[in-house]
């Protein structure tokens, strides 16, 4: 079994709504368990132009190697609405594999854990909400990769995400 963390980010149509239904369709994937679910973080986009996200990140249990899961993540990105007209386009969904267990992996595509993820704000808050302590292949404790993105415009939601 492998612990893994999905972001989820999306900055078109209903945000939450369509966070939540991801989260519901990632608890129905088979050999996975959704363990945890971060707060819902608003974010200015980083890289890109376009209205704000909501993000998110989950923490999974799984015994699917990372390609399945990746192909998985990919099936219910399109089951809402994803399309990809060009690199950062503004999207309905985005569900990112950023951690699989301690795996380090660097293929075509897929790679983790994911080469952005302590550069943004709206990945880091929280991954480090789920787990302040967590260590990264590579990247050492997390947390100490915080105070290089403080400019970065994240906001936390009160309100959690409703969860299947
Ligand atoms: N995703 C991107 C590019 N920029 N900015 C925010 N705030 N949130 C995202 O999820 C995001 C982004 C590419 O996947
Ligand atoms: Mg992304
Ligand atoms: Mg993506």
């Amino acid at each position: 079994m492998t612990t893994a963390y999905v972001g989820l980010g999306a900055n078109l149509g209903d945000l939450r709504r369509t966070l939540e239904a991801a989260l519901a369709d990632l608890a129905d994937v088979q050999d996975l368990t959704l363990d945890a679910v971060s707060s819902a973080w608003r974010s200015a986009p980083v890289g890109c132009e376009g209205p704000d996200y909501l993000n998110a990140v989950a923490r999974v249990a799984t015994t699917l190697p990372p390609l399945t899961l990746l192909s998985a993540l990919q099936v219910i990105e399109l089951r809402h609405g994803r399309e990809r007209p060009f690199v950062n386009a503004p999207r309905t969904l985005d569900l990112d594999l950023l951690l699989f267990g301690d795996q380090i992996v660097d293929l075509d595509r897929l790679v983790v854990p994911h080469p952005r993820l302590h550069q943004r704000a709206f990945v880091l808050r929280p991954l480090l909400e789920l787990d302040p302590t967590l260590d990264v292949p590579g990247l050492g404790g997390l947390a100490g990769h915080l105070p290089s993105v403080v400019d970065q415009l994240v906001e936390r939601e009160d309100m959690p995400l409703r969860l299947p």
